[in-house]
């Protein structure tokens, strides 16, 4: 279904009636830098909260979030009390995730006071930080029955059927694209292994599926003043995964100084002391938990996540830019490009990890 996006006038009119906000709305501000769902904070004299528009072309059946996340918040209140989960508020007609015509599907989130989110890395304490949180997340919810919770995004992690995607998309892009993604084509093409390792995980009983956030950007983490983790947020992706879907695109939006959309690549380098902030910070909860054979498997990790995104982003651009947007020419090749000299300034570095 094709929804329209919302003026703040319709936001007031037609999404927040549905919502008991306890006070009038004193302020609406566009909030976050997500590239999927629209996101606002909504001020009110008493509260703040969180409201969202999940994009319906990429999670097609909003219920599913709604029934994973319920399902997650029942885990929790029985068996870790006291971790903070930032929860949707229901509506007045006592739903999680509501669908209004002619805007969209939404929720509310009530936001959590003093809390602090993070646009940039800029500390190795705050990696060690973010790391131990989403951690703590998977740790916490051991002992769920995966089979439970859903796959919001069937195979979103699946690195062997992002291949074939871009695969597909090279053979159909039209000509002009092709031409100019010839050169990041073939620089990608030396990294393939990582998608064949990608496929001997998958075979290997070592490797476990836990519930795994699949998103973990540092604005996915909330901090207190004092810049330590509160608890992690956007849990439209939770689902089960392996490890180094967490770990690796901690590697990938952490390691950088500059982010995905930088184009000046002369930016783009890894710094080590976060690549051990990430890699401690996890271990902080979650080492007796993993594996042997997923221990030697962090730097791996670094490399799928980036490899991975380079993929996605090289596949957008040669389907003219359907999943992700674009806001001017090219934006998802050079996208694709940052990715792809990230990971080769993230190889360079193999032989100190
Ligand atoms: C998307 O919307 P956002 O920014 O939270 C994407 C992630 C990508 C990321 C790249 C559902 O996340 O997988 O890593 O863009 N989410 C989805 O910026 O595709
Ligand atoms: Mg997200």
């Amino acid at each position: 279904m094709n929804f329209k996006q919302p003026e703040n006038s319709d936001l007031i009119s037609t999404v927040l009636p549905h919502f008991n906000l306890n006070g009038d709305i004193l302020k609406i501000e566009k909030w976050g830098v997500g590239l999927i769902n629209s996101t606002w904070k909504i001020s009110t004299g008493q509260k703040s909260f969180i409201l969202q528009k999940v994009n319906s072309a990429v999670f097609k059946d909003p219920t599913v979030i709604a029934h994973n996340i319920a399902l997650i918040s029942d885990f929790l209140k029985t068996h870790h009390p006291d971790y903070l989960f930032a929860a949707p508020q229901k509506t007045l007609s006592n739903k999680e995730i509501i669908t209004i015509p002619p805007f969209g599907v939404f929720r509310l989130f009530t936001f959590i006071p003093n809390s602090i989110t993070y646009t940039v890395v800029d500390s190795p304490q705050i990696a060690f930080e973010a790391a131990a949180q989403f951690g703590k997340f998977t740790k916490s919810l051991l002992g769920i029955e995966l089979i439970h919770l859903k796959e919001t995004i069937p195979d979103f992690h699946n690195l062997h059927l992002r291949y074939n995607q871009y695969v597909h998309a090279i053979k159909y892009a039209n000509e002009k694209r092709k031409v100019a993604a010839g050169e990041w084509i073939s620089r990608l093409e030396t990294h393939k292994t990582i998608a064949t390792d990608f496929l001997q995980i998958q075979r290997n009983p070592a490797f476990k599926k836990r519930v795994t956030h699949h998103d973990t950007k540092i604005s996915n983490v909330l901090f207190d003043k004092n810049g330590m983790g509160l608890c992690v947020i956007d849990l439209d992706t939770v689902m089960p995964g392996y490890f180094i879907s967490d770990v690796g695109d901690m590697m990938r939006t952490y390691l950088c100084p500059v982010s995905e959309e930088e184009k000046d690549f002369s930016k783009i380098l890894v710094r080590e002391a976060y690549y051990k902030a990430i890699v401690q910070g996890y271990c902080s909860e979650m080492g007796n938990e993993l594996t042997e054979e997923e221990k030697q498997h962090f730097y791996y990790a670094g490399k799928f996540s980036i490899y991975m995104q380079a993929l996605r982003f090289l596949t957008d651009f040669l389907n003219n830019d359907i999943y992700y947007g674009a806001s001017y020419p090219n934006h998802n090749l050079i996208r694709a490009a940052n990715q792809i000299t990230l990971l080769e300034r993230f190889s360079e570095l193999a032989h100190s990890f």
